[in-house]
């Protein structure tokens, strides 16, 4: 039986990636984590039982621990979801964003040439390597130009991949994923934070209680946003070609955080709208609903120029044609089908890991 070693299963791509393989392959999973002293089993936990599941503790910022688990694993396949995936925090923690998403790639490659030479690497690369982008939408050509530690982190990491792939003849590959979301995602992106934020105000108008708004950073960013589901499905496809070729994943559909905002609110059934201008813009909930529901507050969002970031990218637009072809991939889920699951899953879970 082949093994996978999976990094980042407590995470939203790992655990899917987990679920995803234990459903449609016979395959050893080696899921990956890092020791921390809380540890987070959540998104997993329903694989903790099974035969073909193992739990191995490794992190990417010691070289040590990669080598062991490589050493003895031996694997077929490994798949890294494990990062510093925040954005926005890259520029308060830029060294470690550096030595985790740039260097700990070396690391895992070093240990594949090492122990498991014929082993397929799968890096988990990045829309924001295309950062200040030239021209829209954005395909397997376009430059890379990072606006953020992490964008930098993923592009340095894309060029080793590749340093390694020629240098050693490994199959070895970096993916371009655009944003990608769903119930599991964490709290602090953009999507989910709204979903929690819609939840915590429908519990508190539920009990008539006032509600805090949503506060968020920049709303005209546009983000072309998938289903994580779809991405893990288009990963496996990716790493299991004849030859280590690079792909876009993405929906190929621009929305603004805006537009997000606006559709989370409509499935959580708020008729709500838009007030003012730039930092004073304000979404509130309609008259005819204060009254109704004898409300304490009725601003839902509004902005905080923290969450802005230093340096910005104001438009992400994938062009996937590549990977439908040549991989036969085809993403299952809509915008709305997105926005709609995350909204009505948080509204169901008020007892969630969050
Ligand atoms: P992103 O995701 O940076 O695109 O990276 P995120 O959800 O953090 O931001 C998306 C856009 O929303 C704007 N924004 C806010 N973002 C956050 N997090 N919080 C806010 O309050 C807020 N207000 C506005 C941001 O400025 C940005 O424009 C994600 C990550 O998953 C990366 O790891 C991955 O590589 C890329 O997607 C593809």
């Amino acid at each position: 039986m082949k093994n996978v070693i999976i990094t980042g299963i407590s995470g939203q791509d790992g655990s899917y990636m987990v679920d995803y393989l234990i459903e449609n392959t016979n395959l050893n999973i080696f899921g990956a984590v890092r020791r921390l002293s809380k540890p987070n089993y959540f998104n997993f936990q329903q694989h903790l039982n099974n035969k073909r599941f193992n739990l191995v503790t490794l992190d990417l910022s010691d070289s040590q621990s990669i080598d062991n688990v490589v050493r003895e694993v031996k694997p077929d396949y490994f798949i890294n979801f494990a990062a510093q995936s925040f954005v926005g925090a890259s520029w308060q923690i830029p060294e470690q964003t550096f030595d985790v998403d740039a260097v700990g790639v070396i690391r895992c490659l070093e240990a594949i040439r090492r122990h498991a030479p014929k082993c397929r690497f799968y890096n988990a690369g990045s829309s924001e390597e295309f950062g200040d982008v030239k021209y829209c939408p954005q395909d397997e050509k376009h430059p890379l130009s990072p606006r953020s530690p992490y964008g930098a982190a993923k592009a340095s990491a894309r060029h080793i991949v590749k340093v390694y792939r020629e240098s050693y003849n490994l199959f070895a590959i970096q993916g371009y994923l655009f944003n990608h979301e769903s119930p599991r995602r964490g709290e602090e992106f953009v999507t989910r934070k709204i979903t929690l934020g819609i939840r915590k105000i429908l519990k508190a108008i539920k009990n008539k209680e006032p509600f805090a708004p949503i506060e968020l950073g920049n709303l005209d960013a546009k983000r072309d946003w998938s289903h994580a589901l779809d991405f893990v499905d288009g990963v496996w496809k990716m790493i299991n070609q004849e030859s280590p070729k690079e792909f876009v994943l993405s929906s190929n559909e621009t929305h603004t955080v805006r537009e997000f905002i606006n559709v989370a609110f409509k499935y959580a059934n708020l008729d709500a709208s838009w007030h003012g201008n730039g930092l004073s813009e304000e979404l509130s909930v309609h008259n005819h609903l204060i009254e109704e529901h004898d409300l304490k507050s009725s601003v839902l969002v509004r902005i905080n120029p923290q969450f802005f970031r230093p340096a910005e990218v104001d438009i992400l637009l994938g062009d996937s044609t590549l990977a439908r072809a040549k991989l036969g991939w085809q993403p299952k889920y809509s915008f709305t089908d997105l926005v709609k699951e995350m909204v009505e899953s948080d509204m169901a879970n008020e007892c969630q890991n969050t």
